[in-house]
């Protein structure tokens, strides 16, 4: 009997009879570089995407989800960053992101930022420290020695057995 009063004082609560507008809104990913280039260069760019904003309004969108736009050597298609406060050169520049945002702004469009916060690439500059034992970037990472290879003894294996595929 408490448990049922106390689900319908959280059900009246309002914490469940507000929304915010991320809660409500629609939203639409945006993978800079596919999405529209703007130079001629082939790929999607800032610029791209700031002339494509006003189709986003007119269509309903809240919110614009931008995929990473920070400089990487794109390995991984710009989710493995190498500093995560510069942007990829091929899609703009800082000035280019600016007038994204600004535009943005002006439409009542939201612009969320992809952060990628639990990995780096290895050209990051914490990666190239840690590796390289630079006293306070030791622990940056989690580093392992691996396993003698029974097969090869020139060789160390993985300390796991996890794959990865994309
Ligand atoms: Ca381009």
């Amino acid at each position: 009997m408490k448990l049922l009063l106390l689900l319908s004082a959280l059900w009246v609560s309002p914490i469940f009879s507000q929304s915010d507008w991320w809660q409500t809104g629609q939203f639409y990913q945006i993978y800079p570089r596919s999405f529209k280039d703007s130079n001629g260069d082939g790929i999607g760019d800032l610029n791209g995407i700031r002339e494509k904003l006003p189709h986003l309004k007119d269509i309903g969108m809240t919110a614009a989800w931008l995929s990473p736009i920070y400089k990487s050597p794109m390995k991984d298609f710009g989710y493995d960053i190498s500093d995560f406060k510069a942007i990829q050169p091929e899609y703009g520049t800082m000035a280019d992101f600016e007038a994204l945002l600004k535009r943005a702004k002006e439409l009542g469009i939201k612009l969320i930022m992809d952060l990628v916060p639990n990995h780096t690439s290895d050209l990051h500059e914490w990666f190239q420290k840690s590796v390289n034992r630079v006293k306070g970037y030791e622990d940056f990472y989690i580093w392992h020695d691996g396993y003698p290879d029974p097969k090869n003894s020139s060789n160390r294996l993985p300390p796991n057995n996890w794959v990865s595929n994309f």
